[in-house]
């Protein structure tokens, strides 16, 4: 009989500790499903730091490591730079990556840095109980913006387009923007993913997938009123798609970059 539907095998089948509605969940299981399909489990290492998904090491099975909050890309760059043949992702929320890791990242990305970065925007810090992160939307409730972002009377300044930022620099090769909203953005995530890693595994330069995500606890919305307040208000100021992509069309030639 064909098998059309399984559990990953990289992906470990225990409950997990992430919220009803959240999206860390789904995105763990694209990750896993494309790992599977690439044959990679024993050649994958996620660096993944402080936020919610400092839980992912006991989803992932394969191996880990868990960097100081923000210095995900530094721990990225030696892995990946010693062990090239290894498919290496750095998975970071909104407060990591464009907060206290804001230098890492820009740098790593400069120099063309061979890892994928799994970037999870859910526009909150969501471990911390829900203060502003730089992806918050204006007008948008935080603890510490509660009475909404307010980027010029309160000095708060505006909502980081993260992939566009880094569209400028000429190390980056892949900058894409998915959402797991729904069944049809989870599948079109899944591709950009998938066509991160390809090219990580070709040697390319430096590749990211931002993915919109739902956090309702602290957005303090039920889960499906949380996908909607994601269509209606991310996914008009972060627009979906291919943001940069210089990837070779071209196969590289047998034994480059892996
Ligand atoms: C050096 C340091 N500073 C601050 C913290 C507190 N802290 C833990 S998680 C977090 C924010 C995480 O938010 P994000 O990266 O958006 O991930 P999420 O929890 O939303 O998935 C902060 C500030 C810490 N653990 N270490």
């Amino acid at each position: 009989m064909e098998l059309v539907y399984g559990h990953p095998k990289s992906l470990v089948s225990i409950q997990t500790k992430y919220c009803p509605g959240c999206g860390h969940g789904v995105i763990h299981r694209i990750i896993t499903e494309i790992i599977d399909e690439m044959g990679l489990q024993d050649r994958a290492i996620i660096t993944n730091p402080v936020g919610c998904s400092i839980w992912a090491e006991y989803y992932f099975d394969f191996d880990s490591v868990q960097p100081a909050h923000g210095r995900t890309p530094a721990a990225a760059t030696g892995i990946k730079r010693n062990l090239p043949d290894h498919l290496v992702i750095c998975y970071q929320g909104d407060g990591d990556l464009a907060a206290i890791g804001t230098a890492e990242i820009i740098h790593a990305a400069n120099r063309g840095e061979k890892f994928t970065t799994i970037f999870v925007n859910n526009a909150i810090y969501g471990m911390t109980g829900g203060q502003m992160a730089p992806t918050t939307l204006v007008g948008q409730y935080a603890t510490t913006s509660p009475l909404g972002r307010d980027p010029i009377d309160a000095g708060m300044g505006y909502p980081i387009k993260v992939c566009e930022l880094l569209s400028s620099l000429g190390g980056t090769r892949y900058l894409a923007r998915g959402a797991v909203n729904n069944a049809v953005n989870v599948k079109k995530t899944k591709k950009m993913i998938r066509t991160a890693f390809e090219a990580q595994m070709r040697g390319e330069g430096f590749t990211m997938v931002e993915i919109l995500s739902q956090c309702p606890t602290n957005w303090k919305l039920t889960p499906p009123d949380s996908i909607d307040w994601l269509e209606k208000n991310m996914i008009p100021y972060y627009p979906l798609g291919e943001i940069k992509n210089t990837l070779s069309t071209v196969a590289a030639p047998a034994g480059a970059g892996n």
